[in-house]
């Protein structure tokens, strides 16, 4: 079943030089394709719509300053089961628990700083690609 699924790479892995790493992970996957992609500094309005599950948590405004303290690359990547995939090889939040193999589990230390967003489901998808991407069809 082909899908589409937004994916940012977050400002620690564009700060760690770590951008064709993993657009190359998720290139390299059969038949996936990268549809959309840019390089940007997120601002407050937009990270607050794409966080807003999680508004209130303790760890909300910590991951809106992180997210806001440099340049992301927002993708949309359309393939079979990309929603699951992408999140397959992003491993768990928690870099720790990560795998080694994974993005998180391979790079990541602190569950903050995690390298890599990637839709959770095709509901998530639809929203999160129009905040990132409003032109997309
Ligand atoms: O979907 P995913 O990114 O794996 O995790 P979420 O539970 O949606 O949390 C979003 C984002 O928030 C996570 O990637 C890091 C950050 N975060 C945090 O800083 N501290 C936590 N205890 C939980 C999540
Ligand atoms: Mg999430």
């Amino acid at each position: 079943m082909s899908q589409r699924t937004l994916v940012l790479l977050k400002p620690d892995a564009v700060r760690r030089g770590l951008i064709g790493e993993i657009v190359g992970r998720i290139e390299s996957k059969a038949d996936w394709r990268i549809t959309a992609m840019e390089l940007r500094t997120l601002d407050r309005s937009t990270l607050e719509q794409h966080y807003a599950e999680h508004q209130g948590r303790p760890f909300y405004e910590p991951l809106v300053e992180f997210m806001a303290s440099g340049p992301s690359v927002a993708l949309v990547v359309e393939g079979e089961r990309v929603i699951e995939g992408v999140r397959t090889l992003a491993g768990p939040t928690d870099p720790i628990q990560a795998a080694p193999g994974t993005i998180r589990g391979d790079y990541g230390t602190i569950v903050r700083e995690n390298l890599i967003h990637a839709s959770d489901s095709a509901e998530s998808a639809e929203r999160e690609m129009k905040i990132f991407f409003p032109g997309l069809v």
